[in-house]
């Protein structure tokens, strides 16, 4: 080893009241000491040779059970992360949407981003590296960013409600501590919280107090001021909240208390009786599209589902004939878009506002959003880093996927604006107003990431402000019918895509074939692309109607399993309804 180098280590860490008073003990020690430590570490969490870990679009998802050597490993890089921002990160372990048994891990930026691209290979390098590899791997992540490994590191945790979440969090503790690494558990928390609190600390409180409880005050105070008073002739402050049994549900308990008595909110499914995820949440509801089991609805009446890390939201209600309808995230964008479009209007501020979607975003959506509020509309590839990056290009740029993730950022330039015009008294009274209603808006969206709970209370917001009952909203515009499904294949990487994912460029002449089978069918549209998170290739179509739209997948998917290797029996055509 070349370099020598001394620098502090802790030794222990003892968490008290709250999280600012943590006392540290250091002791000094050499670098090699620790690569050495950290290998002799990875005894207590040992990776099976046969398994290759990726981080994908949402970091490592995979069964719990064998996760915990990545837990471990990611507890290193989560330090040496910290040291190379200069700054303290955060480590969320969740597996979201998945089911109960599914686990996994994620890194969070200091200001609340995803992880940097270009780590995502030193995520994937470090959770496949032998275990006696360990610290070569690490030696070569400290050499490729030149990392100045004398630096302090400082990690935040949390996890959700899983039980495979303790002893996951323990193999990421251990990890650390052998870094040296200072680090606070916050243990149950929804990930965008975690997202919020690393930016609150980096910030140093100019995002927000950096507390669980500064959270909820954020965004119950933004909204309280944004509630218009007066008489609602069609909007109802009554909501029913499915919680995917998870930290959701009990977050929202939580911020209840805050919101007094203006909007009356039902939490179903809070865990006390039924699984994670199972036959509810946001994906469950989206993806079958019906209702969640667990809730008693009745017509009109609105209700949300969040996923099992409250990253997601969609809203449903049965109309006056008990048929289902679903307002997803591209609802929730196009309502959002609207409505901050009018704000700006009216404030007389020069600022684009912008929409980005994936390829996902019904086909109406996008039009209406193009032609109809003349709203520019960017596809991005799926996951949430690539729609945040795009967002970016505008001064207030909304994003959501399909699945209800999605946020708003405005850019610092807006921002500065915005807070200006609201606090400039030569302006029309109208202008300054539409100004501080804006400023109340970017303190209630939380811009780090998508935010179930914030983002409920921003279509709360905007619904009571417009007066619409979930019909209103809905009539909007009117979806087209569409199937998303999943298809197994020998090795999904076999298939490749290109155009923000629209377009199939390998293997040869899938493109050809779904062009082929697209064109049988009125506002046909299908494209197929691999998960990111699951080992399955995702066939999506959409058409003039739903049994247009579910043939069109299902022929799809044929040619899927046909050129793309598939496994097990050949997908079999949907029952007639
Ligand atoms: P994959 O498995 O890559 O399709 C899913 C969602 C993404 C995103 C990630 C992260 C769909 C079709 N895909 O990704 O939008 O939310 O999970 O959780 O919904
Ligand atoms: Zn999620």
């Amino acid at each position: 080893m070349s370099k020598v180098i001394l620098y502090f280590r802790v030794v222990q860490v003892s968490l008290c009241s709250t999280w600012r008073q943590v006392r540290i003990v250091y002791s000094t020690c050499r670098m090699s000491d620790i690569l050495a430590e950290a290998v002799k570490g990875a005894a207590a969490h040992p990776r099976p040779e046969d398994i290759q870990f990726a981080y994908g679009t949402a970091g490592f998802r995979d069964k719990s059970t064998i996760l915990d050597p990545v837990l471990y490993r990611m507890g290193l890089l989560a330090a040496l992360r910290s040291k190379a921002k200069k700054a303290t990160v955060a480590v969320m372990i969740t597996a979201s949407h998945n089911p109960e048994p599914d686990n996994g891990v994620k890194l969070v930026d200091p200001m609340g981003e995803m992880l940097e691209g270009s780590w995502e290979k030193h995520a994937t390098d470090l959770a496949n590296a032998k275990d006696e590899d360990i610290g070569s791997a690490l030696q070569r992540i400290i050499d490729a960013v030149d990392i100045d490994i004398s630096l302090p590191s400082d990690v935040f945790v949390a996890r959700d409600t899983r039980p495979s979440g303790p002893p996951l969090t323990q193999a990421l503790l251990d990890g650390l501590k052998v870094m040296g690494s200072t680090f606070t558990d916050f243990g149950i928390l929804t990930t965008p919280q975690l997202h919020y609190l690393v930016r609150c600390h980096n910030s140093k409180g100019a995002y927000g107090e950096p507390t669980e409880e500064g959270y909820y005050k954020k965004l119950a105070q933004a909204f309280l001021k944004l509630r218009k008073d007066g008489a609602k002739k069609k909007y109802e402050p009554v909501v029913i909240i499915d919680g995917a049994n998870g930290v959701g549900a009990l977050k929202t308990r939580k911020l209840q208390s805050h919101l007094h008595e203006s909007l009356r909110i039902t939490v179903c499914n809070d865990g006390s009786s039924g699984k994670l995820n199972e036959k509810c949440g946001a994906d469950f509801v989206k993806v079958q599209q019906k209702p969640p089991a667990g809730l008693e609805i009745l017509p009109g009446q609105r209700c949300v589902s969040f996923d099992g890390d409250a990253d997601r939201v969609v809203f449903f209600y049965l109309n006056k004939d008990g048929v289902f309808n679903l307002l997803d995230g591209d609802k929730i964008s196009t309502l959002i878009a609207g409505y901050l479009g009018e704000l700006v209007s009216a404030s007389g501020l020069q600022l684009n506002i912008g929409v980005v979607q994936t390829a996902y975003a019904n086909g109406s959506s996008t039009r209406y959003l193009e032609d109809v509020m003349k709203v520019p509309v960017s596809c991005a590839k799926t996951g949430v880093k690539h729609l945040h990056h795009k967002a970016l290009e505008f001064d207030v740029g909304v994003y959501f996927e399909a699945n209800g993730h999605g946020t708003v950022l405005f850019s610092d330039q807006a921002e500065q604006k915005i807070k200006a015009a609201s606090q400039d008294d030569s302006l029309e009274s109208s202008k300054r107003e539409a100004a501080t209603r804006l400023t109340l808006m970017m303190d209630l969206i939380n811009q780090t990431v998508g935010d179930a709970i914030s983002d409920f209370l921003v279509v709360e917001t905007i619904l009571s402000t417009r007066d619409w009952a979930a019909d209103d909203w809905n009539m909007q515009y009117r979806d087209l019918p569409s199937r998303l499904l999943k298809i197994k294949v020998k090795d999904r990487t076999a298939v490749q895509t290109t155009d923000a994912e629209r377009c199939a460029t390998a293997p040869a002449g899938l493109q050809e074939a779904i062009n082929k089978l697209v064109a049988k069918y009125q506002q046909g549209r299908s494209f197929v692309r691999p998960s990111g998170t699951e080992d399955v290739v995702r066939v999506f179509a959409e058409a003039d109607t739903q049994a247009n739209a579910d043939m069109l997948a299902h022929e799809v998917s044929v040619q899927v399993y046909q050129l793309a290797g598939g496994v097990g029996d050949q997908p079999q055509p949907p029952c007639a309804p």
